[in-house]
Protein backbone atom coordinates (compact mmCIF):
# COMPACT_ATOMS: atom_id res chain seq x y z
CA UNK A 1 0.00 0.00 0.00
CA UNK A 2 1.03 3.16 -1.06
CA UNK A 3 0.52 5.74 1.55
CA UNK A 4 1.57 9.64 1.81
CA UNK A 5 1.11 12.30 4.96
CA UNK A 6 2.05 16.15 4.22
CA UNK A 7 2.98 18.91 6.77
CA UNK A 8 3.84 21.84 6.31
CA UNK A 9 2.42 25.52 6.72
CA UNK A 10 2.59 28.32 3.60
CA UNK A 11 4.94 30.54 5.95
CA UNK A 12 6.64 27.84 7.95
CA UNK A 13 9.98 26.94 7.75
CA UNK A 14 8.67 24.00 5.26
CA UNK A 15 6.98 21.92 3.65
CA UNK A 16 7.52 18.21 4.02
CA UNK A 17 6.30 14.97 2.29
CA UNK A 18 6.45 11.26 3.88
CA UNK A 19 5.78 8.32 1.13
CA UNK A 20 5.86 4.65 2.22
CA UNK A 21 5.05 1.76 0.36
CA UNK A 22 7.37 2.53 -2.78
CA UNK A 23 9.15 -0.81 -3.48
CA UNK A 24 13.04 -1.00 -3.40
CA UNK A 25 15.50 -0.15 -6.06
CA UNK A 26 13.11 1.95 -7.56
CA UNK A 27 15.27 4.71 -10.07
CA UNK A 28 14.51 8.58 -8.57
CA UNK A 29 15.81 11.52 -10.07
CA UNK A 30 15.80 14.10 -7.36
CA UNK A 31 16.14 16.53 -10.68
CA UNK A 32 12.94 15.29 -11.98
CA UNK A 33 10.99 16.12 -8.73
CA UNK A 34 12.36 19.50 -8.83
CA UNK A 35 11.42 20.04 -12.47
CA UNK A 36 7.72 19.16 -11.41
CA UNK A 37 8.17 21.46 -8.11
CA UNK A 38 8.72 24.73 -11.25
CA UNK A 39 6.15 23.27 -13.03
CA UNK A 40 3.99 23.84 -10.45
CA UNK A 41 5.10 27.15 -9.63
CA UNK A 42 4.31 28.71 -13.47
CA UNK A 43 1.56 29.66 -15.10
CA UNK A 44 -0.42 33.39 -16.00
CA UNK A 45 -2.10 35.17 -12.83
CA UNK A 46 0.11 34.07 -9.94
CA UNK A 47 0.53 36.38 -7.27
CA UNK A 48 4.23 37.64 -6.05
CA UNK A 49 5.25 34.73 -3.90
CA UNK A 50 6.20 32.60 -6.41
CA UNK A 51 9.12 35.29 -7.51
CA UNK A 52 10.61 34.68 -3.75
CA UNK A 53 10.04 30.75 -3.83
CA UNK A 54 12.63 28.60 -5.78
CA UNK A 55 10.96 24.91 -5.11
CA UNK A 56 13.72 22.30 -4.33
CA UNK A 57 13.11 19.01 -2.77
CA UNK A 58 15.85 17.51 -0.25
CA UNK A 59 15.13 13.96 0.08
CA UNK A 60 16.41 13.01 3.81
CA UNK A 61 15.56 9.18 3.80
CA UNK A 62 14.27 6.45 2.26
CA UNK A 63 17.00 6.58 -1.01
CA UNK A 64 20.07 5.82 -1.60
CA UNK A 65 22.38 5.92 -4.44
CA UNK A 66 19.55 7.12 -6.59
CA UNK A 67 17.38 4.59 -5.68
CA UNK A 68 14.91 3.35 -2.91
CA UNK A 69 15.83 1.54 -0.32
CA UNK A 70 12.25 0.02 0.47
CA UNK A 71 11.72 2.23 3.37
CA UNK A 72 10.15 5.03 3.88
CA UNK A 73 10.77 8.35 1.93
CA UNK A 74 10.79 11.45 3.58
CA UNK A 75 11.25 15.04 1.69
CA UNK A 76 11.71 18.67 2.58
CA UNK A 77 10.71 21.99 0.43
CA UNK A 78 12.17 24.90 1.68
CA UNK A 79 9.91 28.17 2.33
CA UNK A 80 12.36 30.74 1.32
CA UNK A 81 9.75 33.48 2.77
CA UNK A 82 10.22 32.21 5.98
CA UNK A 83 12.78 34.50 6.49
CA UNK A 84 9.93 36.68 6.99
CA UNK A 85 7.97 35.57 8.94
CA UNK A 86 10.18 33.99 11.67
CA UNK A 87 9.12 36.35 14.54
CA UNK A 88 5.17 36.18 13.09
CA UNK A 89 5.29 31.91 13.71
CA UNK A 90 8.01 31.15 16.09
CA UNK A 91 8.17 27.62 17.34
CA UNK A 92 8.49 28.90 20.49
CA UNK A 93 7.98 32.19 22.48
CA UNK A 94 4.51 32.42 23.65
CA UNK A 95 2.51 35.48 22.56
CA UNK A 96 3.79 38.60 24.49
CA UNK A 97 0.87 40.53 26.07
CA UNK A 98 2.54 43.88 24.11
CA UNK A 99 2.46 42.05 20.76
CA UNK A 100 0.29 44.04 18.41
CA UNK A 101 -2.70 42.40 16.34
CA UNK A 102 -0.68 43.91 13.51
CA UNK A 103 2.55 42.49 14.27
CA UNK A 104 1.00 38.75 14.69
CA UNK A 105 -0.58 39.27 11.29
CA UNK A 106 -3.79 38.39 13.25
CA UNK A 107 -6.53 37.97 10.85
CA UNK A 108 -10.25 38.62 12.22
CA UNK A 109 -11.81 39.47 8.84
CA UNK A 110 -12.31 35.72 7.44
CA UNK A 111 -12.84 35.79 3.71
CA UNK A 112 -15.56 34.32 2.41
CA UNK A 113 -15.20 31.30 0.65
CA UNK A 114 -11.92 30.18 2.36
CA UNK A 115 -11.75 27.88 5.06
CA UNK A 116 -10.74 31.03 7.39
CA UNK A 117 -13.94 31.44 9.88
CA UNK A 118 -15.11 27.38 9.65
CA UNK A 119 -11.18 26.15 10.29
CA UNK A 120 -11.22 29.31 13.51
CA UNK A 121 -14.71 28.51 14.77
CA UNK A 122 -13.82 24.21 14.97
CA UNK A 123 -10.29 24.83 16.67
CA UNK A 124 -11.25 27.65 18.13
CA UNK A 125 -9.27 30.53 17.04
CA UNK A 126 -10.04 33.87 16.95
CA UNK A 127 -7.40 34.64 14.30
CA UNK A 128 -7.33 32.27 10.71
CA UNK A 129 -3.97 32.73 10.77
CA UNK A 130 -3.12 29.45 11.95
CA UNK A 131 -5.77 27.91 9.84
CA UNK A 132 -5.18 29.55 6.73
CA UNK A 133 -1.18 29.01 6.82
CA UNK A 134 -2.20 25.06 6.45
CA UNK A 135 -4.99 25.58 3.99
CA UNK A 136 -3.62 27.65 1.87
CA UNK A 137 -2.61 25.77 -1.64
CA UNK A 138 1.31 26.08 -0.98
CA UNK A 139 0.70 22.49 0.65
CA UNK A 140 0.13 21.62 -2.78
CA UNK A 141 4.09 21.63 -3.37
CA UNK A 142 4.18 18.70 -0.80
CA UNK A 143 1.95 17.12 -2.91
CA UNK A 144 3.49 17.93 -5.71
CA UNK A 145 6.60 16.10 -4.76
CA UNK A 146 5.47 13.01 -3.40
CA UNK A 147 3.02 12.64 -6.70
CA UNK A 148 6.54 13.00 -8.84
CA UNK A 149 7.79 9.80 -7.09
CA UNK A 150 4.15 7.92 -7.95
CA UNK A 151 5.05 8.80 -11.55
CA UNK A 152 8.48 7.77 -11.24
CA UNK A 153 7.10 4.38 -10.65
CA UNK A 154 4.26 4.62 -13.05
CA UNK A 155 6.80 5.30 -15.49
CA UNK A 156 8.87 2.52 -15.10
CA UNK A 157 5.49 0.81 -16.48
CA UNK A 158 4.79 2.98 -19.66
CA UNK A 159 2.24 4.55 -17.94
CA UNK A 160 2.41 8.53 -18.09
CA UNK A 161 0.54 11.73 -16.78
CA UNK A 162 -0.27 14.84 -18.11
CA UNK A 163 -2.72 17.43 -17.38
CA UNK A 164 -4.06 20.44 -19.72
CA UNK A 165 -6.44 23.72 -19.23
CA UNK A 166 -9.62 23.23 -20.59
CA UNK A 167 -11.26 26.91 -19.31
CA UNK A 168 -10.64 29.67 -17.59
CA UNK A 169 -13.42 31.82 -16.75
CA UNK A 170 -16.10 31.83 -19.48
CA UNK A 171 -13.51 30.44 -22.14
CA UNK A 172 -13.18 27.16 -23.14
CA UNK A 173 -11.58 24.58 -25.09
CA UNK A 174 -15.00 23.14 -27.25
CA UNK A 175 -12.93 20.29 -28.84
CA UNK A 176 -10.63 17.14 -27.99
CA UNK A 177 -7.01 17.62 -27.38
CA UNK A 178 -4.83 14.85 -28.54
CA UNK A 179 -2.32 13.35 -26.60
CA UNK A 180 0.62 14.55 -28.32
CA UNK A 181 -0.99 18.15 -28.22
CA UNK A 182 -1.27 17.87 -24.69
CA UNK A 183 2.20 16.04 -24.46
CA UNK A 184 3.72 19.48 -26.76
CA UNK A 185 1.56 21.99 -24.10
CA UNK A 186 3.43 20.25 -21.39
CA UNK A 187 6.87 20.19 -23.14
CA UNK A 188 6.50 23.66 -23.41
CA UNK A 189 7.45 25.40 -19.81
CA UNK A 190 6.58 28.91 -20.91
CA UNK A 191 3.40 27.60 -22.35
CA UNK A 192 1.22 30.84 -20.19
CA UNK A 193 -1.88 28.56 -19.36
CA UNK A 194 -0.68 25.14 -20.70
CA UNK A 195 -3.78 25.26 -23.60
CA UNK A 196 -3.30 23.23 -26.50
CA UNK A 197 -4.90 25.80 -28.61
CA UNK A 198 -3.06 28.92 -29.03
CA UNK A 199 -6.14 31.49 -30.06
CA UNK A 200 -8.00 29.91 -27.37
CA UNK A 201 -4.95 30.93 -24.77
CA UNK A 202 -5.01 34.17 -26.54
CA UNK A 203 -8.90 34.66 -25.04
CA UNK A 204 -7.85 32.96 -21.62
CA UNK A 205 -5.48 35.36 -21.20
CA UNK A 206 -7.10 38.29 -21.80
CA UNK A 207 -9.57 37.06 -19.14
CA UNK A 208 -6.91 36.49 -16.32
CA UNK A 209 -6.13 40.22 -17.12
CA UNK A 210 -9.87 41.48 -17.08
CA UNK A 211 -9.70 39.60 -13.26
CA UNK A 212 -6.64 40.97 -12.34
CA UNK A 213 -7.86 44.56 -13.31
CA UNK A 214 -10.86 44.36 -12.15
CA UNK A 215 -9.15 43.17 -8.81
CA UNK A 216 -10.45 39.85 -8.78
CA UNK A 217 -9.87 36.04 -9.53
CA UNK A 218 -10.90 33.59 -11.79
CA UNK A 219 -11.73 29.92 -12.07
CA UNK A 220 -11.34 27.83 -14.59
CA UNK A 221 -11.16 23.11 -15.61
CA UNK A 222 -8.22 21.25 -15.76
CA UNK A 223 -8.40 17.83 -17.49
CA UNK A 224 -6.12 15.16 -16.63
CA UNK A 225 -5.19 12.10 -18.93
CA UNK A 226 -3.40 9.27 -17.72
CA UNK A 227 -2.05 7.86 -21.00
CA UNK A 228 -1.02 3.75 -21.22
CA UNK A 229 -3.12 2.15 -18.52
CA UNK A 230 -2.92 -1.74 -18.04
CA UNK A 231 -6.59 -2.91 -17.70
CA UNK A 232 -7.93 -4.05 -14.34
CA UNK A 233 -6.68 -1.17 -11.74
CA UNK A 234 -9.75 -0.83 -9.34
CA UNK A 235 -12.55 -3.21 -8.51
CA UNK A 236 -16.01 -3.10 -8.92
CA UNK A 237 -16.70 -5.49 -5.87
CA UNK A 238 -16.00 -2.74 -3.12
CA UNK A 239 -17.05 1.13 -2.87
CA UNK A 240 -13.67 1.99 -1.72
CA UNK A 241 -11.78 -0.12 -4.00
CA UNK A 242 -13.55 1.78 -6.87
CA UNK A 243 -10.92 3.70 -8.43
CA UNK A 244 -13.37 6.65 -9.96
CA UNK A 245 -14.29 6.91 -6.58
CA UNK A 246 -11.23 7.16 -5.14
CA UNK A 247 -9.38 9.62 -8.12
CA UNK A 248 -12.52 11.42 -7.10
CA UNK A 249 -11.32 12.26 -3.46
CA UNK A 250 -8.08 13.10 -4.40
CA UNK A 251 -8.95 15.69 -7.08
CA UNK A 252 -12.07 16.98 -4.45
CA UNK A 253 -9.24 17.48 -1.93
CA UNK A 254 -7.04 20.25 -4.10
CA UNK A 255 -7.62 23.94 -2.63
CA UNK A 256 -10.30 25.51 -4.70
CA UNK A 257 -11.74 22.59 -6.69
CA UNK A 258 -15.46 21.92 -6.31
CA UNK A 259 -16.50 19.80 -9.18
CA UNK A 260 -15.05 16.75 -10.89
CA UNK A 261 -15.49 14.79 -14.14
CA UNK A 262 -14.74 11.85 -15.67
CA UNK A 263 -14.94 11.31 -19.02
CA UNK A 264 -18.38 12.65 -20.21
CA UNK A 265 -19.74 12.53 -17.11
CA UNK A 266 -21.47 15.73 -17.11
CA UNK A 267 -22.86 15.93 -20.67
CA UNK A 268 -23.44 12.21 -20.14
CA UNK A 269 -26.43 13.16 -17.42
CA UNK A 270 -28.25 14.77 -20.17
CA UNK A 271 -28.06 11.99 -22.98
CA UNK A 272 -29.81 9.01 -24.07
CA UNK A 273 -27.54 5.61 -22.73
CA UNK A 274 -27.19 4.84 -26.63
CA UNK A 275 -25.05 8.21 -27.43
CA UNK A 276 -22.70 7.84 -24.20
CA UNK A 277 -21.66 4.48 -24.36
CA UNK A 278 -18.75 3.59 -26.52
CA UNK A 279 -18.88 -0.08 -28.00
CA UNK A 280 -16.89 -2.58 -27.71
CA UNK A 281 -14.90 -4.62 -31.12
CA UNK A 282 -11.89 -7.05 -31.22
CA UNK A 283 -8.79 -6.35 -33.13
CA UNK A 284 -7.80 -10.21 -34.15
CA UNK A 285 -4.19 -9.00 -34.89
CA UNK A 286 -3.48 -6.96 -32.43
CA UNK A 287 -5.16 -9.57 -29.80
CA UNK A 288 -6.83 -6.36 -28.18
CA UNK A 289 -10.26 -5.04 -27.49
CA UNK A 290 -11.46 -2.07 -28.28
CA UNK A 291 -13.24 0.63 -27.69
CA UNK A 292 -14.96 3.18 -30.56
CA UNK A 293 -14.69 6.36 -28.13
CA UNK A 294 -13.93 7.46 -25.05
CA UNK A 295 -16.66 8.76 -23.20
CA UNK A 296 -16.31 6.22 -20.34
CA UNK A 297 -12.93 8.08 -19.37
CA UNK A 298 -10.91 5.01 -18.92
CA UNK A 299 -13.25 3.51 -16.43
CA UNK A 300 -16.16 1.22 -15.98
CA UNK A 301 -17.26 -0.05 -12.87
CA UNK A 302 -14.49 1.68 -11.58
CA UNK A 303 -12.09 -0.92 -13.31
CA UNK A 304 -9.86 0.52 -16.11
CA UNK A 305 -10.49 -0.64 -19.13
CA UNK A 306 -7.36 0.38 -20.68
CA UNK A 307 -8.37 3.44 -22.88
CA UNK A 308 -6.70 6.23 -21.32
CA UNK A 309 -8.04 8.17 -18.34
CA UNK A 310 -9.71 11.06 -18.17
CA UNK A 311 -10.69 13.34 -15.73
CA UNK A 312 -11.02 16.65 -14.78
CA UNK A 313 -11.35 19.16 -11.97
CA UNK A 314 -13.90 22.40 -11.41
CA UNK A 315 -12.17 25.33 -9.51
CA UNK A 316 -13.66 28.06 -8.41
CA UNK A 317 -11.72 31.75 -8.36
CA UNK A 318 -9.77 31.60 -5.43
CA UNK A 319 -11.79 33.59 -2.71
CA UNK A 320 -8.68 35.95 -1.79
CA UNK A 321 -9.55 39.51 -3.42
CA UNK A 322 -8.15 42.60 -3.53
CA UNK A 323 -11.59 43.98 -3.87
CA UNK A 324 -13.16 42.18 -0.36
CA UNK A 325 -16.22 40.83 -0.28
CA UNK A 326 -18.32 41.69 3.05
CA UNK A 327 -17.72 39.37 5.84
CA UNK A 328 -18.17 39.68 9.76
CA UNK A 329 -15.35 40.19 12.24
CA UNK A 330 -14.74 37.27 14.21
CA UNK A 331 -14.25 39.24 17.73
CA UNK A 332 -16.35 42.15 17.34
CA UNK A 333 -19.07 40.49 15.47
CA UNK A 334 -19.29 43.97 13.43
CA UNK A 335 -20.01 44.01 9.69
CA UNK A 336 -16.42 44.26 8.17
CA UNK A 337 -14.48 44.12 4.80
CA UNK A 338 -12.72 40.38 3.75
CA UNK A 339 -8.68 40.40 4.87
CA UNK A 340 -6.78 40.34 1.88
CA UNK A 341 -3.18 38.44 1.69
CA UNK A 342 -1.21 38.70 -0.97
CA UNK A 343 -2.37 35.78 -3.39
CA UNK A 344 -2.32 34.41 -6.96
CA UNK A 345 -5.75 35.38 -9.71
CA UNK A 346 -5.29 32.25 -11.45
CA UNK A 347 -4.19 29.17 -10.71
CA UNK A 348 -5.49 26.68 -12.86
CA UNK A 349 -2.13 25.52 -14.56
CA UNK A 350 -1.00 24.61 -11.17
CA UNK A 351 -3.95 23.24 -9.78
CA UNK A 352 -3.50 20.49 -13.08
CA UNK A 353 -0.13 19.79 -11.83
CA UNK A 354 -0.91 19.03 -8.34
CA UNK A 355 -4.06 17.19 -10.47
CA UNK A 356 -1.31 15.19 -12.13
CA UNK A 357 0.23 14.67 -8.86
CA UNK A 358 -2.47 13.67 -6.93
CA UNK A 359 -3.61 10.72 -10.10
CA UNK A 360 -0.02 9.39 -9.83
CA UNK A 361 -0.54 8.58 -5.96
CA UNK A 362 -3.69 7.25 -6.88
CA UNK A 363 -2.46 4.78 -9.35
CA UNK A 364 0.82 4.25 -8.02
CA UNK A 365 -1.15 2.49 -5.03
CA UNK A 366 -3.19 0.70 -7.51
CA UNK A 367 -0.50 -0.91 -9.46
CA UNK A 368 0.98 -1.97 -5.96
CA UNK A 369 -2.50 -3.36 -4.96
CA UNK A 370 -2.33 -5.20 -8.04
CA UNK A 371 1.07 -6.12 -8.70
CA UNK A 372 2.23 -6.04 -5.25
CA UNK A 373 6.30 -6.80 -4.51
CA UNK A 374 8.72 -5.57 -2.19
CA UNK A 375 11.45 -4.58 -4.87
CA UNK A 376 11.06 -3.46 -8.44
CA UNK A 377 11.88 -6.69 -9.89
CA UNK A 378 9.03 -9.02 -8.10
CA UNK A 379 6.44 -5.91 -9.10
CA UNK A 380 7.54 -6.18 -13.02
CA UNK A 381 7.67 -10.13 -12.76
CA UNK A 382 3.95 -9.71 -11.39
CA UNK A 383 3.16 -7.20 -14.22
CA UNK A 384 4.46 -9.25 -16.99
CA UNK A 385 2.49 -12.11 -15.46
CA UNK A 386 -0.48 -10.21 -15.63
CA UNK A 387 0.08 -8.38 -19.19
CA UNK A 388 0.31 -12.10 -20.54
CA UNK A 389 -3.03 -13.55 -19.06
CA UNK A 390 -4.57 -10.39 -20.82
CA UNK A 391 -2.87 -10.86 -23.97
CA UNK A 392 -4.23 -14.67 -24.14
CA UNK A 393 -7.49 -13.92 -22.15
C1 LIG B 1 0.76 29.44 -3.16
C2 LIG B 1 -0.61 29.41 -3.22
C3 LIG B 1 -1.45 30.51 -2.77
C4 LIG B 1 -0.54 31.73 -2.78
C5 LIG B 1 0.61 31.47 -1.84
C6 LIG B 1 1.50 30.53 -2.54
O1 LIG B 1 -1.90 30.29 -1.46
P1 LIG B 1 -3.42 30.47 -1.00
O2 LIG B 1 -4.07 29.16 -1.29
O3 LIG B 1 -3.30 30.78 0.46
O4 LIG B 1 -3.99 31.62 -1.79
O5 LIG B 1 -1.22 32.87 -2.57
O6 LIG B 1 1.32 32.62 -1.58
C7 LIG B 1 1.19 33.23 -0.40
C8 LIG B 1 0.56 32.72 0.62
C9 LIG B 1 1.88 34.52 -0.35
O7 LIG B 1 2.20 34.98 0.72
O8 LIG B 1 2.07 35.08 -1.44
C10 LIG B 1 1.49 28.35 -3.76
O9 LIG B 1 0.83 27.52 -4.38
O10 LIG B 1 2.73 28.31 -3.65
Amino acid sequence: MLRFYTAGESHGQALLAFVSGLPASLPVSVDFVNHELHRRQLGYGRGGRQKIEKDRAEIFAGVRRGETIGAPIALRIENRDWANWEKILPVEAPVDSGTSAAELKRLVAPRPGHADLAGSQKFNFHDARYVLERASARETAARVAAGALAKQLLREFGTEIASHTIQVGRIKLNRAATWNEILMANGDIDSPLRCVDAAIQGQMKAEVDAANKASDTVGGVFEVIVHNVPVGLGSHAQWDEKLDGRLAQAIMSIQAVKGMEIGAGIAAAGSNGSEVQDEISYDKSAKKFRRSSNRAGGLEGGITNGEDIVVRGYLKPISTLRKPLGTADMVTKEPIQAAYERSDWCVVPAAGVAAEAMVALVLADAFLQKFGGDSLTEMRRNFEGYATQIHDF
